[in-house]
């Protein structure tokens, strides 16, 4: 796979406009603000392909990257952040849902959790969906940078224990201020996806 062959394929409001073809695909969720549009251009090797904002709800639309017509990287919408209003949300979580439930290129879930956080019901809800789904899933901790060694490794363990994760759950602690997790994080999900 040639990471100099990246393009946004397409942004997509309405699901007739997602592409047609049978390139697998992995989807980035998780709440607002926690780092998805972030770390794909961080796993990207772009400084901004992804808009990304310090203010939650800066991604309204599906976002398509395509890597060396080879693997799809998947930008979503987030959820549940307070200061954006239920009403406000609908309208983009819509899509979030209607592609995660609908989308048969979807071959794995990558579900973003914010290493200083507690996962919330909203965290809850989508980590036991995504499991109901019997779709393979990556747990990704975002922001490690934000805390010392001895807090990263107890935080994780709270993670693990509230959404009542598996022993053999993949879990990447990510940064991309630092690029941690990077190489795992492509490894995981090429192992996963079957590319090279
Ligand atoms: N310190 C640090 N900040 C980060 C990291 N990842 C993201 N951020 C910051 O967190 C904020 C939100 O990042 P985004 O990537 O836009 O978050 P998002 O999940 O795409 O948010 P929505 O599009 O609203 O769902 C931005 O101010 C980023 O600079 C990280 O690994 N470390
Ligand atoms: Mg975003």
């Amino acid at each position: 796979m040639n990471l100099n062959n990246i393009n946004l394929e397409m942004t997509a409001g309405r699901i007739d406009q997602f592409p047609i073809d049978e390139i697998p695909e992995i989807a980035f969720v998780g709440r607002s603000n926690v780092g998805k549009s972030s770390l794909l251009n961080t796993m990207m090797n772009r400084k901004s392909l992804a808009r990304t904002s310090s203010a939650p709800g800066k991604t309204r639309t599906v976002n398509f990257y395509n890597i060396d017509e080879t693997i799809r990287l998947v930008d979503l919408p987030g959820y549940g952040y307070a200061s954006v209003s239920k009403k406000q949300q609908g309208s983009w979580l819509k899509i979030v849902d209607e592609y995660l439930t609908e989308r048969e290129n979807l071959k794995c879930i990558a579900l973003l959790l914010d290493i200083r956080h507690e996962p919330n019901t909203a965290d809850k809800l989508m980590f036991e969906f995504i499991r109901e789904m019997d779709i393979p899933h990556i747990i990704v901790i975002t922001k490690a940078d934000k805390l010392g060694k001895n807090a990263q490794i107890k935080n994780v363990g709270l993670i693990r224990k509230i959404l009542g994760m598996d022993k053999d759950d993949n879990v990447v602690l990510f940064s991309s201020l630092n690029k941690t997790g990077k190489d795992d994080l492509w490894e995981m999900m090429t192992e996963i996806l079957g590319v090279e």
